[in-house]
């Protein structure tokens, strides 16, 4: 049976937008709804990573902490950022299970721990086993802050959460669901006009990242640049698309293997 990873954007279920400490809570509801519909119609397991949006950007940014800790105040920082992203979790966990769905938290930071803002351990066996136990059960995890050996404490990214898992599991798919189609030529809130892209390779790889920036929003894990960069250094042979979650229906199309966004393969 094939495992997906299904990455849920900050821009997706937050107001990344205007950096307000607000979860979409209509948007995770749809989204549960189509990941439901999506487990009638086919069968996978799948493991769920949402991003932070505001819940850990915006803190990091307030506390000044983005590149480690040094006072009393960035101790509170870096617990403070831990709780809201717990605060986070917990939304999308109870919408879950008012959904009927097997949603099960994994806390990053109980089993990672990060060497100058790298992933040097991470203990996956929890995922595995939860995913062996059942597979209607599904791990979520979620960007957050971690111990650091080099800086006491720093951000892990989803997106570096997801490469590590998928480096570990046989993952057949990456989904990550951003808000806006897929890669473009340039950042399409900037251009309108920019160009999409729908399939990336080894032959384009170099010069679509050139015109990718990173966010827009208060974003200090390097925003949409930052997330090709960690795809291509770590992942070869799996099958990542990158696609609108904002839209209805899409999670659940790309779940049941419709083609939709920016499908990378390198
Ligand atoms: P998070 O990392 O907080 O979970 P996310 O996964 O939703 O968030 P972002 O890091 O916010 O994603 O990146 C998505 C943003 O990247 C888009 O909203 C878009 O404005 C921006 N972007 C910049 N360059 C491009 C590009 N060339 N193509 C597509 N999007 C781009
Ligand atoms: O939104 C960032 O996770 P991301 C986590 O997936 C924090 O990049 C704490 C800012």
């Amino acid at each position: 049976m094939e495992t997906i990873i299904l990455k849920l954007g900050g821009s997706v279920i937050t107001h990344k937008d205007n950096n307000e400490l607000k979860a979409k809570t209509d948007v995770i509801r749809r989204i549960a709804k189509e990941i439901k519909a999506a487990r009638k119609d086919n069968e996978f397991s799948l493991i769920v990573v949402h991003g932070a949006g505001p819940f850990g950007h915006k803190l990091v940014t307030d506390y000044k902490i983005k590149d480690g800790l040094d006072s009393g105040k960035d101790i509170e920082g870096f617990v403070r950022t831990h709780n809201s992203m717990e605060d986070l979790n917990k939304i999308i966990m109870d919408i879950f299970r008012a959904e009927g769905l097997l949603g099960f938290p994994v806390q990053p930071s109980a089993c990672i721990i990060q060497n100058n803002k790298k992933i040097e351990r991470f203990n996956t066996e929890i995922v595995k086993e939860l995913l062996n136990l059942d597979n209607r059960i599904i791990p979520i995890l979620y960007g957050d802050m971690v111990i650091d050996k080099a800086l006491k404490a720093s951000v892990v990214s989803g997106d570096a959460i997801i490469t590590y898992l998928a480096r570990e599991f046989e993952v057949s798919r990456i989904l990550m669901g951003t808000d806006v189609k897929g890669i473009f030529s340039e950042d399409p809130k900037i251009n309108p006009h920019a160009e999409f892209i729908e399939k990336i390779d080894n032959s384009n790889f170099d010069k679509v990242l050139e015109k990718v920036t990173g966010a827009n929003t208060v974003d200090v894990t390097g925003g949409m640049k930052q997330k090709l960069i960690e795809l291509k250094e770590n992942l070869s042979g799996i099958k990542i698309v990158i696609f609108n979650a904002a839209e209805e229906n899409n999670v659940y199309r790309v779940l049941t293997g419709q083609n939709i966004g920016t499908t990378i393969e390198i």
